[in-house]
């Protein structure tokens, strides 16, 4: 075992998540409620801690929600910017600052960053050919490409991935790549950008990851042993976009910061906007510690890339701890934002004001630590109902009621202990450990599960020992069993406070105590006797199957709304007995010329070779094609259907194309090269 080392002070980063929508229940319990619990933990131990967050704010999925909406990407982020800082709020997750990558002082950290590498030649340049869309002179993000993912056949695939089959892409890749800004088919042309040469930093990082850092969550290992093994590639820092930080050196214009290279940066310009004179000290001092709270698809990042880039600029510590999480599926199917998939915090508010501790410990409770889990309603109302109401919330209430009742609200005396009394406190102090163990290690959902068993063992003392039986007969009794009773609420308000800040304050309130510290977690004189406790109040109330069943049809009209949504081919036409179908004259053609229809965006016009004198033949293709494009390949037409005038020219016939679910044509060409003439049977 490597030997423990100290730290004195611990800064935790939250990923920061895209501002272009509102969080949702997968935002919180992959990232932000498990770094609230432990930051609450070290604060309540008295630790030295900050916890840094804030909204990425560039980045191609922001200007695709722009272009989208009709507005600007500043638009954008200004507005999901408030709603999920006012959504963290409303959850408790206590950030020390929540600020933003479109921030003055991030554009400085950024650019600085940036500019330090440069000089220090960590980076190399290097020109590609990319995608570049000519009617909307500019260059395509992997996202603004689309096309026919090669492995699955689907026409709506990305040129960075096929959300179909899943399959990573290059965009070079997609068969009949167009941009989804113009339509238009992009062309090739060279670029020139800076790359940070991971492969370069391939040993030290193998060696800090795979041999000293084996005490990382076996996903995280596991993922980063796997890039490490298939070997780094250098990776572009920068992107020909008109949304992000400049790229701060000559030649660079139309150029910015790719967001991958910015986005981390934020946390130590976020650190630096907080802590404007000591915010040194908690990145680079050694005695510092630094962990990343992330979201499995963002390990690589922060494992790999960031510590990279932190490494070549020297002087930063690298992380201590990159507890990452799997993903939280809804009701067996993942979360999507666009297919609203989800359930969004700032309307779970509107349906259950005040019962966020019930999801926070929903959440908590199937935490995804080590695998996938699946967040359902069911289960919800199963843990409210059976776990905060049944154990939690009635032995809080059950003993604050009884003091009231017997001894007006004060705190009865505690005399002469019982085998009973002692062994319930031992009981309840041998927790303290336990959870601790599990905080430390980053395990949330096993650490809630022993705070509850500390509920529970109150909640069988009570049931043991009956005081309401004893009230008649032996109040000095009553006393003790109460007074023991209290001082575990006073604990379990302490034991509480990670998980479910809101309730450890109701728990306070209501013994009329304030905020305890960690160490006093098994103290057994909390409060002293004569204290006067505050009024009784629930803090969890059943959840009814009606609003269950509410929920599910929620989600049901979620989903159906989105299968008729999803293209379904066009019913089958009448059917036609043989006689008309022969009637239909289909022929093979050569196009000799193909031209754009003056005056008409629309309109391409073909010379037709038919093997009988050539004709002319109008189509409405000229968004999916270059006329030059076509000149020279064989199509089909329909030959004998009656000439028709289109701006001024005679069309005769009419050339086959397919039409996919966007609506896009793609021409129909004969396996072979038939002779122009011949007829399609
Ligand atoms: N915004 C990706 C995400 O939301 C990204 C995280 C940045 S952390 C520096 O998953
Ligand atoms: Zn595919």
């Amino acid at each position: 075992m490597a030997e423990e080392k100290k730290f004195k002070r611990t800064l935790v980063t939250t990923a920061l998540p895209y501002a272009n929508g509102p969080v949702h229940i997968g935002h919180l319990a992959g990232v932000y409620v498990p770094a609230d619990i432990y930051v609450r933990y070290l604060r309540s131990k008295g630790e030295d801690v900050l916890m840094i967050g804030g909204s990425d704010e560039h980045g191609v999925p922001i200007t695709i929600r722009a272009r989208k909406e009709g507005c600007t990407p500043q638009d954008v982020v200004d507005r999901y910017h408030s709603i999920i800082k006012k959504s963290f709020e409303d959850f408790g997750i206590s950030m020390d600052i929540y600020s933003r990558t479109t921030s003055k002082t991030h554009a400085q950290v950024a650019s600085d960053f940036f500019q330090t590498l440069y000089d220090k030649g960590e980076f190399v340049q290097k020109t590609t050919q990319q995608y570049y869309d000519e009617e909307a002179h500019q260059f395509l993000a992997d996202r603004y490409i689309m096309g026919t993912c090669p492995h699955c056949g689907n026409d709506k695939a990305y040129g960075d991935q096929c959300e179909k089959c899943g399959t990573s892409l290059s965009a070079l890749e997609l068969i009949n790549p167009h941009s989804t800004i113009s339509g238009s088919k992009p062309v090739l042309k060279e670029t020139t950008h800076w790359y940070l040469p991971l492969d370069k930093h391939e040993p030290w990082l193998r060696k800090w990851i795979l041999d000293d850092h084996k005490e990382w969550r076996s996903n995280v290992y596991g993922q980063c042993k796997s890039w490490l093994d298939m070997g780094l590639q250098p990776r572009a820092v920068s992107r020909d976009l008109d949304w992000g930080i400049p790229v701060p050196v000559k030649g660079a214009e139309g150029k910015v910061l790719y967001v991958w290279f910015d986005a981390p940066i934020g946390y130590i310009s976020n650190t630096k906007e907080l802590r404007p004179d000591d915010w040194e000290k908690w990145w680079k001092d050694p005695e510092s510690r630094l962990i990343h709270f992330i979201g499995k698809d963002n390990i690589v990042f922060h494992c790999i890339v960031f510590p990279a880039m932190l490494k070549a600029h020297g002087g930063y510590n690298l992380p201590d701890n990159v507890p990452a999480n799997e993903f939280m599926n809804l009701e067996g199917d993942k979360i999507s934002t666009s297919r609203n998939w989800a359930i969004w915090l700032h309307e779970y508010l509107q349906e259950f004001p005040g019962k966020q501790d019930v999801l926070r410990y929903v959440l908590t409770a199937n935490a995804p630590e080590t695998k996938d889990n699946d967040f359902t309603w069911a289960d919800f109302q199963a843990r409210n109902n059976n776990e905060l109401v049944a154990i939690l919330g009635n032995f809080v209430n059950r003993v604050v009621v009884l003091t009231h009742k017997y001894f007006e609200g004060k705190v009865p005396e505690a005399a002469g202990l019982l085998e009973i009394d002692q062994k319930a406190i031992e009981d309840f102090q041998a927790e303290r450990k336990e959870v601790e163990t599990l905080l430390d290690g980053f395990r949330f959902r096993d650490a809630q599960k022993e705070a509850m068993n500390m509920a529970r063992i109150g909640n069988k003392y009570l049931a043991d020992t009956e005081p309401w039986k004893l009230a008649k007969t032996d109040m000095a009794r009553v006393g003790t069993i109460l007074n023991i009773g209290l001082q575990i609420v006073a604990n379990l308000s302490i034991v509480m406070e990670p998980f479910l800040p809101f309730s450890a304050e109701k728990m306070r309130s209501q013994l009329g105590i304030g905020k305890q510290q960690w160490e006093k977690l098994g103290d057994m004189a909390i409060m002293p006797a004569g204290h006067q406790i505050g009024k009784a109040e629930l803090l969890f109330e059943k959840i009814d199957d009606s609003v269950v069943e509410a929920q599910l049809a929620k989600l049901a009209a979620i989903k159906k709304a989105n299968e008729e949504n999803e293209w379904k081919p066009e019913p089958i036409a009448e059917t036609i007995d043989f006689s008309a179908f022969e009637k239909l004259d289909i022929r093979v053609g050569l196009v000799k010329d193909c031209q754009k229809m003056p005056k008409a965006d629309k309109l391409l016009v073909f010379k037709i070779d038919d093997g009988l004198g050539g004709r002319t033949i109008i189509s409405g293709i000229a968004k999916y094609y270059k006329p030059e494009d076509l000149i020279g390949k064989r199509v089909l037409f329909v030959a004998n259907l009656a000439p028709r005038k289109l701006k001024g020219v005679e069309s005769q016939g009419m050339i086959l194309s397919a039409e996919d679910a966007n609506g896009n044509l793609s021409v129909v060409m004969p396996s072979a090269d038939v002779r122009p003439g011949c007829q399609v049977k």
